[in-house]
């Protein structure tokens, strides 16, 4: 038996150090990489089951091309005729338009290795072509993290175990992080108390010592209110509010005449008793982990949330700032140089940029470009038809499209409104290389087998299709189709990257994930000033859940949170008999009070409806649940993203998509409602 090392590419915090076990050329077991200091040799289900994603006989083989798109008529072809088809569109584009803009891609999250920024580097290599910029999942959080703190921190997620107290905003890693709970329970069996703050009772909150049922959107205010009593209570670091943050006095001033205690039970739905709790657990002159979770910053105040936390943190924990333990997430790839991302390509006589739409409203925005018009979209990594927003104005942007593809391993939503798809290899059939944003650990991922059928990575595509333009049209792409995998890693591990991982070459990965030496620096340096939490530029009227309410609230009186699954990521991992049963049924949460008013009981099929759509279900009646909020999966059959649909958001490419800011009716289900 032949073993290799891997990391799991999904967009998960862990990104697990794997091992494969390899018989005549066949992946037979996959084991967590005891050398991997986050993973320390587990995995979740998802990762136990990859022998089941690989040879699952939904996986995509060959590439096909559907006539018409959308009918379901699916013919094999090779993936020279696939080459010639794409090569022909760009390049009549390109006559037609005089440059490469009327052709763009949309990518994500699918696989986050180092390599798969070959999609953007394909691109990048004829010259200026219309782009996604932004992030729909945590940019907001970032943008808050770097306003606070003027940087985004890198703490050692193992350190958690070292805390005295842990208090989690918005995050569940018991369901997407579950190899942090082993740090957590280390601290716990310590004496450490865990403090979880989350709207829904979760599966972490069902661990913790407190739970904290909070009003979605609301924790500005509980960390405000939690902030006002450590001042009032003088139980504050008065030394580091003067030298060390800039605006102090007016801090304490908004404090001391806008934060009022009551206003912030109302609004946050919690009582006193338990505000004075989490005073006891942030004047603690311990050490004292806030986590804020990316569930937070998927509303439209969430940057202002993460922003109060963030003082909160600071402000308490009396006995000094390595105290004082934010985390957030931290930005893994910064040390490399990502060469396929920033791949230059050719300059245009006349177009000198490439044209940037923001990813969070992708769909409408390319709707309406013109001179060119966008008429070819590259479709990778990514099932916008599942997991973005504004179904309706992607399906208008399709019909405008003369040729879609999209690359992937599995017959996605996407995948079904396409012209050509394209089958993508598994990291077991590639070679990759990986960091986390999450934890410090760098990985190596090795080809194990030969890829599934006629599968190929996204960077074999991308050497291949550009040889294709420039067999066709010499010169029109410059990437460097010769170059092989690992030259791209090697060239990913310059001397400093080298350095901070303590290793020679290559090599020394294939022995082991090496972690990043220069250990999480806390947030604080002593040329650092902290930005406390300022209303600035934000609209105030949008604050107060007892505001008067919109007419569309009044009509969709409920709040609709889609967070993730256990056993999926995103819309991954469907297929999957060991983890998902697919044809399953959706099933909506819904909270006695919300049964009660529309006469829905257990088992009942109900539909969840606003002016985006409808959506059928089985509704599941629970007691735990906010009186208002309705939980939802996300992704099935028929995803719960047909509901959500939002106005564009004030800074393009700044801020993530605020998916939990959703409102819908529901009533039992009757064929004829409209
Ligand atoms: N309602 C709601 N919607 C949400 C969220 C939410 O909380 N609620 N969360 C949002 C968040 S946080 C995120 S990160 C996004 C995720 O959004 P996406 O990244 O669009 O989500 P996935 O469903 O993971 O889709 C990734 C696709 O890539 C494919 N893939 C995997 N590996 C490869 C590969 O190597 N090559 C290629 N070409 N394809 C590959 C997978 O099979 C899958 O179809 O969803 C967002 N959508
Ligand atoms: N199993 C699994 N793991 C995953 C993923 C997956 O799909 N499946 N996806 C990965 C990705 S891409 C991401 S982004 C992460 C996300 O992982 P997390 O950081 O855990 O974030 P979410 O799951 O979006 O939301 C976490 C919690 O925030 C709560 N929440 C919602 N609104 C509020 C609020 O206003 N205040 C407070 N205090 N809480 C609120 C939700 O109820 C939810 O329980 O998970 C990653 N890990
Ligand atoms: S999905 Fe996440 S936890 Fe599971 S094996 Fe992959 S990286 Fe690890
Ligand atoms: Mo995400």
């Amino acid at each position: 038996m032949e073993i290799y090392r891997h990391a799991c590419p999904r967009n998960c915090f862990s990104t697990c150090g794997m091992l494969s076990y390899i018989e005549d050329g066949k992946l037979v077991k996959v084991s967590g990489d005891a050398k991997h200091g986050y993973n320390q040799g587990r995995l979740c289900a998802k990762g136990y089951a990859y022998t089941q994603y690989v040879y699952n006989p939904y996986r995509l083989k060959h590439p096909i091309r559907q006539t018409p798109r959308g009918s379901g008529n699916w013919k094999r072809i090779t993936w020279e005729e696939a080459y010639d088809c794409i090569a022909d569109k760009i390049l009549e584009l390109n006559e037609r338009y005089g440059s490469n803009l009327a052709s763009g891609y949309n990518k994500f999250s699918g696989n986050i290795g180092l390599l798969h920024y070959a999609v953007e580097g394909m691109f990048n290599s004829i010259g200026p072509h219309t782009k996604p910029v932004g992030n729909p999942c945590l940019i907001t959080g970032e943008q808050a993290m770097r306003k606070s703190f003027g940087q985004m921190n890198r703490m050692m997620p193992e350190k958690m175990a070292e805390m005295n107290a842990i208090v989690i905003w918005g995050a569940n890693p018991a369901v997407t992080n579950v190899h942090q709970m082993k740090f957590i329970l280390q601290a716990r069996q310590k004496g450490a108390k865990l403090i979880v703050i989350d709207p829904i009772f979760t599966r972490t909150a069902a661990t913790a010592d407190i739970f904290i049922q909070i009003n979605p959107g609301t924790d500005r205010w509980l960390a405000l209110g939690v902030a006002k009593l450590l001042i009032e209570s003088n139980m504050y670091d008065e030394e580091f509010v003067r030298n060390q943050t800039v605006n102090w006095e007016e801090f304490h001033q908004y404090v001391t005449e806008q934060v009022d205690l009551h206003e912030v039970c109302r609004e946050t739905g919690i009582s006193l008793d338990v505000l004075c709790e989490l005073l006891s657990i942030y004047s603690m002159p311990k050490p004292c982990a806030t986590w804020i979770g990316f569930g937070i910053q998927r509303n439209e105040n969430g940057g202002q949330n993460i922003s109060a936390i963030n003082t909160l943190a600071m402000l308490g924990c009396q006995s000094g700032q390595e105290n004082r333990c934010v985390y957030y997430s931290h930005s893994g790839i910064d040390d490399f140089p990502v060469n396929l991302l920033n791949h230059e390509g050719p300059v245009h006589p006349i177009v000198q940029h490439s044209r940037e739409i923001d990813i969070n409203n992708f769909a409408e925005n390319a709707s309406k470009l013109v001179e060119p018009p966008l008429k070819f979209l590259w479709i990778a990594l990514r099932n916008p038809l599942s997991q973005d927003q504004d179904f309706q104005a992607w399906e208008s942007l399709m019909k405008e499209l003369e040729l879609i593809v999209t690359v992937d391993l599995f017959m996605t939503k996407t995948a079904e409104m396409s012209d050509l798809v394209l089958p993508a290899a598994s990291h077991f059939e590639e070679m990759d290389v990986n960091v986390s944003y999450w934890h410090h650990w760098l990985s190596i991922n090795e080809k194990a087998i030969s890829p599934y059928y006629e599968a190929k990575s996204d960077l074999q595509i991308a050497r291949e299709l550009m040889e294709k333009l420039n067999e066709r049209f010499p010169g029109f792409s410059n990437f460097p189709s010769e170059r092989e995998p690992i030259d791209w890693i090697r060239e990913e591990l310059t001397p400093s990257v080298k350095k901070l991982y303590s290793i020679e070459s290559i090599d020394d990965l294939l022995e082991s994930p090496r972690l990043r030496g220069e250990e999480g620096k806390n947030l604080s340096s002593s040329a650092f000033k902290f930005r406390l939490f300022s209303e600035e530029n934000t609209d105030t009227s949008t604050y107060s859940m007892n505001r008067e309410k919109t007419d569309v609230e009044e009509s969709y009186p409920f709040q609709l949170l889609t967070p993730q699954s256990l056993l999926k990521i995103h819309s991954q991992y469907e297929a999957m008999p060991w983890l998902n049963q697919g044809a399953e049924q959706a099933v909506v949460e819904l909270s006695e009070y919300a049964a009660e008013k529309r006469g829905i009981l257990e088992g009942d099929k109900v539909e969840l409806f606003n002016p985006n759509g409808k959506i059928a279900a089985i509704a599941r009646i629970s007691r735990f649940l906010p009186q208002k909020v309705i939980l939802v999966n996300q992704a099935g059959k028929n995803p719960i993203n047909r509901l959500i649909a939002h106005k564009p958001q004030e800074n393009p490419g700044k801020s993530s998509m605020n998916f939990y800011d959703s409102s819908v009716n529901i009533r039992k289900w009757c064929e004829t409602n409209g």
